[in-house]
């Protein structure tokens, strides 16, 4: 491996880790929604080994809960690889999206929201805590 293929290895690494650490609002150009905004919170609030609640919120840019979306979760142990779960949350009211997740272990968990509306998807991924 020559320097060269070393420090595009390391630029990929890079790319990665941004990827998996991004927090932001995806702003697609082609949509109506010119803004969804992606919250999560857990029920209860300070999540512990075993089934926990996730309920991810939408909201649009006038701040008005976005209803009809399709929201696929999936939760990653970080500290391990392979330890994964994924499903669709169900819609309840006022732009919720609710879905439960049996953690089996502490430590970090990466939360993968993907959220499908007019045929545009928006994603979010974030940490949470299990303790
Ligand atoms: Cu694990």
């Amino acid at each position: 491996m020559n320097y060269k293929w070393k420090l595009t290895g390391i630029l990929l690494i890079i790319a990665v880790l941004l990827a998996g650490c991004s927090n932001t609002t995806v702003q697609p150009q082609e949509s109506t929604l010119k803004t969804v905004e992606i919250t999560m919170s857990t029920n209860p609030p300070m999540p512990t080994v075993g089934v926990n609640e996730l309920v991810i919120n939408l909201r649009n840019e006038k701040n008005q809960p976005i209803t009809g979306a399709n929201v696929d979760i999936s939760a990653d142990h970080s500290e391990m690889s392979g330890m994964t779960m994924n499903g669709v949350a169900t819609e309840q009211e006022n732009g919720n999206y609710a879905i439960t997740a049996d953690f089996s272990m502490l430590g970090l968990w990466k939360i993968t929201i993907v959220v499908q509306k007019e045929e545009v998807e928006y994603k979010k991924v974030l940490d949470l805590k299990i303790q």
